[in-house]
């Protein structure tokens, strides 16, 4: 292609790196659905492929001649180097390798088991988790936390060599290094973007202290002081999550009786028989209410909905569009519960801005930033009310506004909950990627940071023969975590603004844009820009705002927030 001006490269480069993303997400998905040595070999090898390509053509794009660059052509020479996650040495046998390792790593958690103390069978992360969220022993609790977590052992082996690699490549486009690399997607000086997340944290570090001071209180008075400490950091293995990342299960031990919330969909859903693909009915029909057309027919024929139980699967969902224009699938281990009603209309969030950007050029074929593609289905979830609910037939009627209390204090631990989580996995890796933190000091520097910004600590000391970044999806999957935390300040901005469009002015907290046209194509505009443009144009045009701010999410959250000031009176709070 030398010799070609922008557009004319742009064309040709579009067309090999579709060519090559179809081909690499059609042998991931074999292997994700189907995780044999063969799978791991096809998709690593397609994986390799789309790398390499995207290192060389980014290089490539740099030596195009300056001059004649529309705006299109510029934005795609700037997205290019930092479109996929990770960026390929030139040497062939370091990328192979590379991709070899992060397939691996993938697959080694996926095959996670554990088998809980005074039994025989091995379990999976959902047998596990499940246990997590229903046992109130803390011994049992701890073993099943404990064992789970072994699985970073084997991953570590490895993790360095990835580091390097990955560093490697990022380093030949001239980043600093991997976490670097993560931190310029966000369409503004890297370090100017790390100031408005910590902003960001700024504006909602409070909430959470209030949440966490509240929560520590009432599982003192469950689990008695020697197992919660009064001021100090709450045991990661009682929170009700494997992570301590969304601690809504623990729900029914920490609420007082006067903020019952008054239903729980959990119990509705199971009492109802509800399927799996119910469930994703459920949320599909939520799109189509606000004029979203329905899945196509391949998306119930290929998606992978439940675990399979004749072969190892990677279970953490995910949303997928093969082909990049309808070929839509989830992959997901559906359980009947609350919370994954919640991830399913997550995970087609997803599908919807996948179909909506399917007709712009590939490079612009993505969401404005990846926190706006992480909150699209979440802010349809905070439509999930129970007005909602009972407007679908899921609860026979709305509870009225004394039980709101309840229902704000089981969003919060979903939401204000995983804040500091979905800040500290990137803190973390960016400090890594950066060889600020040593290899041998992983394990140390997790927790001091787990600690310092959730306020939890492992149930028993941790030394470094373990690797608990290991032990969550992202780290060895290769998957940034930055975008979450965006996302859960992105949902309660776009939900805000949505449902004003749709014409609604009680408390935030029970606004539904369930049927609202209105609602639906305010936020399609924003969907069918893709990554065309900055993203401050992207959230000026589903919300009016050109900046990210928690001014929603601390609206949502006003009356709980007094409520929970006055419950910690006399509480110590902070750790
Ligand atoms: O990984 C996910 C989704 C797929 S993009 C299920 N989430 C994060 C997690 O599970 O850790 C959604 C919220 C946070
Ligand atoms: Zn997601």
């Amino acid at each position: 292609m030398p010799g070609d001006g922008p557009a004319e490269f742009f064309r040709k480069a579009e067309a090999e790196l579709l060519d090559l993303s179809i081909e690499a997400q059609r042998a991931d998905w074999v292997y994700a659905t189907y995780i044999t040595p063969d799978s791991e070999a096809l998709s690593s090898r397609a994986m390799a492929r789309l790398l390499e390509a995207t290192a060389r053509l980014a290089k490539e794009s740099k030596r195009l001649p300056a001059g004649a660059w529309s705006r299109d052509d510029a934005r795609k020479a700037s997205l290019l180097r930092v479109s996929l996650p990770l960026l390929a040495p030139s040497d062939p046998a370091e990328s192979e390798r590379l991709a070899g390792i992060v397939a691996w790593m993938q697959g080694e958690y996926a095959k996670g088991r554990h088998t809980p103390a005074g039994t025989s069978e091995p379990l999976t992360l959902e047998a596990l988790s499940r246990i997590l969220t229903e046992s109130r022993e803390p011994t049992v609790l701890e073993d099943v936390w404990t064992g789970w977590h072994r699985v970073g052992r084997t991953i570590r082996s490895k993790f360095t060599e990835y580091v390097d690699l990955a560093n490697r490549g990022a380093r030949e486009l001239e980043f600093a290094d991997t976490g670097a690399m993560w931190r310029s997607k966000y369409d503004m000086d890297p370090d100017a973007f790390v100031k408005e997340v910590d902003r960001l944290w700024d504006e909602v570090w409070p909430l959470y202290r209030s949440l966490h001071a509240f929560v520590r209180s009432r599982l003192r008075s469950v689990y008695g002081p020697d197992r919660v400490p009064e001021s100090g950091p709450i045991p990661a293995h009682l929170l009700g999550n494997m992570w301590a990342q969304t601690w809504e299960w623990i729900y029914p031990l920490v609420a007082p009786p006067e903020s019952d919330d008054g239903f729980d969909l959990t119990k509705l859903l199971v009492g109802r028989g509800t399927t799996p693909s119910d469930m994703v009915r459920y949320a599909e029909r939520f799109f189509v209410s606000i004029g979203l057309d329905p899945l196509p027919a391949s998306f119930w024929e290929r998606s992978m909905l439940s675990r399979p139980n004749d072969r190892e699967v990677v279970c953490h969902a995910s949303a997928w569009d093969i082909d990049f224009v309808d070929d839509l699938r989830i992959k997901m281990c559906i359980e009947i519960t609350g919370e994954d009603f919640q991830t399913i209309h997550h995970e087609l969030g997803h599908n919807y801005y996948q179909r909506a950007y399917a007709r712009l050029p590939f490079l612009f074929r993505d969401s404005a930033h990846d926190g706006f593609h992480e909150a699209v289905g979440d802010t349809i979830g905070l439509s999930v009310t129970p007005g909602y609910l009972a407007r679908i037939g899921l609860l026979p009627e709305v509870p009225d506004d004394s039980r709101d209390i309840g229902l704000l204090l089981r969003r919060a631990l979903e939401k204000i909950a995983f804040l500091p989580f979905g800040l500290v996995i990137d803190r973390w890796r960016w400090s890594v990627f950066s060889g600020e933190i040593a290899p041998s000091e992983y394990n140390r520097t997790w927790w001091a940071m787990r600690t310092r910004y959730q306020g939890v600590a492992p149930p028993a000391p941790r030394d470094e023969s373990e690797f608990d970044p290991g032990a969550k999806y992202h780290v060895p999957a290769n998957v940034p975590y930055l975008r979450y935390f965006l996302a859960h300040i992105l949902q309660f901005q776009f939900h805000r603004a949505l449902a004003k469009t749709a014409g609604f002015s009680g408390p935030l907290h029970r606004a539904s844009i369930f049927g609202s046209r209105d609602a639906g194509q305010r936020l399609g505009r924003m969907l069918a820009m893709g990554s065309s443009r900055p993203w401050p144009e992207a959230l000026e045009a589903a919300t009016g705002d050109r900046r990210m701010d928690a001014a929603g999410l601390l609206e949502y959250f006003a009356p709980l927030r007094r409520w929970l000031d006055e419950q910690n009176r006399g509480v110590p709070v902070g750790w």
